[in-house]
């Protein structure tokens, strides 16, 4: 075998054992200590906004599976690169390794609520990887010997063997240590007051049109969370401090048993860019945050409040938008269901009109009253806006571009969003021509999307429908195309389609 093949696999398979244990071993520490999921929450948390933006773009919601996939591939090339290195010199591949371990450590440390015990996968992770290499590579320098070649292969092939059963084994009892029972277990309280009705019209049924209540199978999902927070409804609390006269901690039980409306709100991510996905409509249940804060009783100057997630995210909102009125929620319920375990459970805050980076904390844990001038929320520094209400948007869902359109009367439809304000206004036009009037569906409140649609009489040729909203303060949505930083991007959605 080539030496050089012999340093690489051995790199690569000592590599493979230290993920796998450490994988392990984080079933009991906490999955945000293992290596790899420590060092893609830094990158997650660090990475340059343009290529965070890119990464969005291209591989949209599974962006999460390419940095996971991307940090496997850049770590068996540098682990061959040890193991090559280290048939020179073990000592370049002890060096090599603990490296690695170091990485791991600091990565897993400097993880939001890490305690001590967020060291040991790695360090469990980058001994054994240390005594596996040196074996491995500890044979005979020239491996012409077939008896050599056969000893190092059966020793890669057992470590290979040894860290797949370690790391499967990891995964398999962490999705046996989920909440996904403790959810299953919770029965929500009936809301006071029934829930505001569907009216009937609002959903057009259209087989392109998104439906107006979204699932929640089919609901976007948006976090920095590599590994879902699992928080357990038993130990939980919400604390609400900071800027107040009466700081409050409730209990899940606590909340459940204090008075809850339902409420049908759209919940959009800045991210999305014009004509895109993130966005969805659901019925949430919960608790009015202005109880809640009436009762903490915010101080002068106190006017903005950070939700903080279980994973150390956090959002900050205005105080004012909370207490305004609107039904900004702590929510415990998604259409009729405990909150899943992606969209935040067991709590998560709900607020009509702001973007989710700004209001929306999944598996929240504190509400900490505090000021714009005193806090920045995990996003401000990362360049996006502190303040950040939902822009005027409108979507077209049929027809799509790829469809075989003939000559006659098409239905155009689509949805259109100004949360809180309310649309009053959806225009559409053909080949820059003049603007048409869509038909409104009807909505439960200026909280949700509305369905539109409009009777085009399409004819042969190539053509590009525009559509744009006026929300009912009068404002029309603006022509100019803008990027979703810092604070929601702007345009007209168009689609280009061929009629036959
Ligand atoms: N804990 C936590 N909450 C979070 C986020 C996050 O990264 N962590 N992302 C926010 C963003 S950017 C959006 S758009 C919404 C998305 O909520 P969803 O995943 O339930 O659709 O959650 C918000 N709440
Ligand atoms: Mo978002």
């Amino acid at each position: 075998m080539r030496k050089g093949l012999r340093g690489a696999l051995a790199g690569i398979a000592a590599a493979a054992v230290a993920l796998g244990l450490a994988e392990f071993v984080a079933v009991f520490t906490g999955a945000r200590s293992a290596p790899l999921v420590a060092v893609g929450g830094f990158v997650v948390d660090h990475v340059p906004e343009p290529l965070k933006q890119f990464a969005i773009d291209t591989f949209g919601t599974h962006d999460k599976t390419a940095l996971l996939t991307g940090t496997v591939v850049l770590l068996a090339a540098f682990a061959a690169l040890i193991g090559w290195l280290a048939l020179r010199n073990v000592w370049y591949g002890v060096a090599g390794i603990a490296l690695f371990g170091v990485i791991g450590v600091a990565a897993a440390l400097t993880r939001p609520n890490a305690g001590v015990e967020a060291v040991v996968p790695s360090l469990v992770g980058a001994t054994v990887a240390g005594v596996v290499l040196w074996r491995l590579i500890s044979g005979p320098a020239e491996t012409a010997d077939p008896v050599d070649r056969r000893r190092f292969l059966t020793g890669v092939a057992v470590v290979a063997g040894a860290a797949a059963v370690s790391g499967l084994g990891g995964r398999w009892l962490a999705t046996r240590r989920t909440v996904a029972e403790a959810r299953r277990a919770v029965s929500l309280p009936v809301a006071s007051g029934a829930a505001p009705a569907v009216p009937a019209g609002a959903d057009l049924n259209l087989a392109q049109l998104a439906p107006y209540v979204t699932s929640n199978r089919s609901f976007y999902r948006i976090d920095t969370a590599l590994v879902l927070p699992q928080v357990d409804p038993e130990t939980w609390t919400l604390r609400i401090h900071g800027r107040v006269r009466n700081p409050i901690t409730l209990t899940f039980d606590q909340l459940l048993a204090r008075p809850m409306v339902e409420r049908y709100v759209t919940l959009a991510c800045v991210s999305n860019e014009v004509g895109g996905d993130l966005i969805g409509n659901a019925l949430w249940l919960g608790v009015p945050l202005k109880e809640l804060l009436d009762e903490a009783g915010p101080l002068d100057g106190a006017d903005q409040v950070v939700g903080r997630s279980a994973d150390g995210w956090t959002c900050g909102t205005p105080t004012e938008v909370l207490r305004d009125g609107r039904d900004a929620l702590l929510a415990v319920g998604m259409n009729g269901e405990p909150l899943p375990i992606q969209h935040g459970f067991p709590a998560r805050m709900v607020v009509p009109g702001l973007y989710g980076y700004v209001s929306a904390c999944k598996w929240i844990t504190e509400l900490e009253v505090t000021s714009f001038d005193d806090f920045d929320a995990y996003w401000v520094p990362r360049g996006w806006s502190a303040q950040a209400p939902i822009k005027t948007q409108s979507r077209i869902d049929t027809p799509r571009s790829r469809n075989n359109l003939t000559a006659g009367p098409v239905t155009v439809a689509g949805v259109a969003w100004a949360q809180h304000r309310g649309i009053k206004k959806v225009e559409v036009r053909v080949d820059g021509g003049p603007w048409q009037e869509a038909t409104l569906a009807r909505s439960v409140s200026v909280d949700t999307w509305v369905q539109w649609s409009w009777r085009w009489d399409a004819t042969p040729g190539k053509h590009r429908l525009q559509v744009r909203a006026t929300d009912s303060t009068g404002e029309v949505q603006p022509e100019e195309e803008r990027p979703p930083a810092p604070d929601g991007a702007t345009g007209w959605h168009s689609v280009n389609v061929e009629v036959g």
